[in-house]
């Protein structure tokens, strides 16, 4: 198939699916195009089955904001005439499921039937999407997509109690690529990263933004070093970065917390990790979850959206419900503490991971492009 990926080209969790589904179509024969403002984070590698086409906004001093769904609107119907596309899949519904529609439209025009699939990956439902603001032109391009998915039962159910949509939701859940994740640790990464002295390793990965509940992460590490020797990694970047920073300084604990920025190759960090944190108030599935979990890291984690989908309470790792500091430090505490069930958790993790592979997940969307080109 001839399929054009539309997506957030940033680190955030919709981009990085969006990134990995389109390398993992490319390897499987398909021939696909990224529609973006800016070469996706995560894709490094443009080959002969792998193609960039790059949304350019023009700048006008009468516009207070760029309006980017034209020019993204435009760049599709350029793409999809000149190298026949037959599928839009558009992640992130605002505004690509919009912008998507328009193009849509425009070809028919020209005689041409592009089909569109919109993936919901979350706060375009949860947050942002569902605000009087947006509800409306949401609502109607997710009914106007030839079909729809979303990341997880928990999204599903929550896209049909925001909005009135009249087709069906296909829930596909978020996937990982175990190649990415081998057994054997990598020694320059340990070298540089993390040559520890005994300490507990505990890691979170977020963009950083008040919705991961920085300041809870901060507050449960802090009670867990009083306890155990540890120490924390974050990666990413984000408008809570700072603020995460002055914390660690006001509790002291700053010479133990690592801000390793915006990084690449989270499986080489993560490998290494004891235990993942990641007290989010709003997780539609919690890829950073799944993440730590292949690289066999338990997760604790809150019980909110599609997190208890995929960390399973007692077995991966504990799901507790938000703002439930002291509980998540206590759990934390027990299982660094407790090294047979801390291997247990281990192995269990990897174990659960194993059901969202990359192999089993990705030809649930060609099902989906097979379906809506028979439509
Ligand atoms: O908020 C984020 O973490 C970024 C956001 C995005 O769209 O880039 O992530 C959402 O999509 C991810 C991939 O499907 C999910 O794993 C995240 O749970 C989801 N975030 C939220 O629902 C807050």
């Amino acid at each position: 198939m001839n399929i054009g990926i539309v997506c957030y080209p940033t680190f955030g969790g919709s981009g990085v699916v969006a990134t990995e589904l389109g390398i993992a179509l490319a390897n499987r024969g398909h021939k696909v195009h990224f529609i973006t403002y800016n070469q996706p984070a995560r894709l490094s590698l443009i080959n002969e089955d792998i193609f960039f086409h790059q949304v350019f906004v023009e700048e006008y001093p009468l516009f207070d904001y760029q309006p980017y769904e034209l020019a993204l609107s435009s760049k599709m119907l350029e793409v999809v005439t000149e190298q026949k596309l037959e599928i839009l899949h558009v992640h992130y519904a605002i505004p690509h499921a919009y912008a998507a529609f328009m193009a849509q439209q425009m070809l028919k025009e020209k005689g041409i039937d592009i089909k569109i699939v919109t993936t919901l990956h979350g706060t375009d439902i949860t947050l942002v999407g569902s605000h009087p603001s947006y509800k409306p032109a949401v609502e109607f391009s997710i009914n106007q997509s030839n079909a729809v998915t979303a990341v997880s039962e928990s999204l599903k159910k929550e896209t049909l109690e925001l909005f009135n949509i009249k087709q069906n939701i296909f829930a596909i859940p978020n996937f990982i690529d175990f190649n990415k994740y081998p057994d054997r640790k990598d020694p320059i990464c340990e070298d540089l990263l993390l040559s520890n002295h005994g300490e507990k390793v505990i890691s979170h990965i977020s963009n950083f933004r008040p919705v991961k509940r920085i300041s809870d992460l901060i507050q449960v590490f802090y009670r867990i070093q009083l306890k155990v020797n540890s120490k924390l990694l974050l990666i990413g970047e984000g408008p809570e970065r700072e603020h995460a920073e002055y914390l660690t300084k006001q509790l002291g604990i700053f010479h133990k917390v690592h801000f390793l920025g915006n990084c690449q190759e989270v499986n080489k960090v993560l490998c290494y990790s004891d235990l993942f944190l990641l007290p989010s108030e709003k997780e539609s599935f919690g890829l950073a979850a799944l993440e730590a979990m292949a690289a066999k890291t338990p997760v604790i984690s809150t019980n909110v959206g599609g997190l208890p989908e995929v960390n399973i309470d007692g077995e991966t790792g504990y799901t507790l419900p938000l703002g439930a500091v002291d509980e998540m430090a206590a759990k934390a505490i027990d299982l660094l503490n407790n090294e047979v069930l801390l291997a247990q958790f281990k192995e269990n993790a990897k174990r659960q991971a194993n059901q969202f592979s990359i192999e089993k997940i990705v030809p649930l969307y060609e099902e989906v492009y097979r379906n809506v080109l028979n439509e």
